[in-house]
């Protein structure tokens, strides 16, 4: 007969994040891990592609055969009590797809999406077709998506950020957070759509550096608060604020862009004398 132990609570909420891999551990599905970790909650991961990257920029790119994401997507759906489902890079037009199929499904698990197109560094994470099949495919189905201003503009083909939002909303995406940080102003604005309206705007400060894997990271925690059962707005003021936190925190490891701290708040060792736990 199983008995808990007296300190074991009850299961975390689990979310299947479905995204390439980044050797660099800085974006992808290594950066959804470690935030879902952080946040309390379990990961389950369907890789769509295998990414070959540093912190300095994207060499290419091996695209996963759909079968094979799905096979991974479906096993561990039929397994277990999956809460939300996380959409990163997807990189072809037959991945979406595949992941439109899927998710037709499992029409009850909210969606977050991270529209990825290219890497940080500007790089390409896209197919031909991949734009025109992620609005006419996914977006219908998305609960939150969150591109950054270029993604919002480049999916949208709108020509300033609040027409971006309204046409998300109006092409299927429920929610539309679009994060500032791409342009060159001390204050950076997040938007907040919902119905072709903009319902908060989420001021930031500007932070100094360059970082691997932020968006993610946002995308990951949003995920991770909706699994916790938080409102939408709270999961969202929430996943921006510990994004800034893992931001603060970030450490240069490699030769280009810094890495968020998921982890920031259990490194009291960093302040001991001999830099150890
Ligand atoms: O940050 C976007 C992103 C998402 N997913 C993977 C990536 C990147 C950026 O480099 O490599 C796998």
């Amino acid at each position: 007969m199983e008995s808990r132990h007296p300190e074991a609570v009850g299961p975390l909420p689990v979310v299947l994040t479905i995204a390439g891999s980044d050797p660099s551990a800085g974006a992808g599905l290594q950066a959804d891990l470690l935030t879902l970790a952080s946040l309390g909650v379990h990961g389950c991961t369907a890789v769509t592609a295998l990414t070959v990257q540093d912190s300095v920029n994207v060499r290419g790119y091996t695209p996963v055969d759909p079968r094979d994401t799905m096979a991974q997507a479906r096993a561990v759906l039929e397994d277990m009590s999956i809460q939300v489902i996380k959409i990163g890079m997807l990189g072809s037009a037959a991945m979406v797809a595949a992941v439109s199929a899927l998710l037709a499904d499992h029409s009850q698990i909210p969606v977050v999406l991270d529209p990825v197109l290219a890497a940080g560094g500007g790089t390409a994470l896209a197919g031909a077709g991949l734009r025109e099949a992620l609005v006419a495919q996914l977006l219908p189905r998305v609960t939150v998506m969150t591109p950054n201003g270029p993604e919002a503009l480049a999916l949208s083909g709108t020509g300033d950020l609040p027409a971006a939002g309204v046409w998300l909303n109006r092409h299927g995406a429920e929610w539309a957070l679009i994060s500032g940080g791409h342009g060159e102003e001390p204050e950076l604005e997040n938007l907040l759509f919902r119905g072709g309206v903009l319902r908060r705007t989420f001021r930031q400060v500007r932070l100094p550096h360059s970082y691997h894997g932020s968006g993610c990271t946002l995308a990951a925690a949003l995920a991770a608060g909706l699994a916790h059962g938080l409102s939408m707005e709270e999961a969202v003021a929430r996943a921006l604020d510990f994004t800034h936190a893992c931001l603060v925190h970030a450490y240069p490891l490699g030769k280009g862009q810094y890495f968020p701290d998921r982890f920031f708040w259990a490194r009291r060792h960093r302040e001991g004398p001999d830099g150890r736990i």
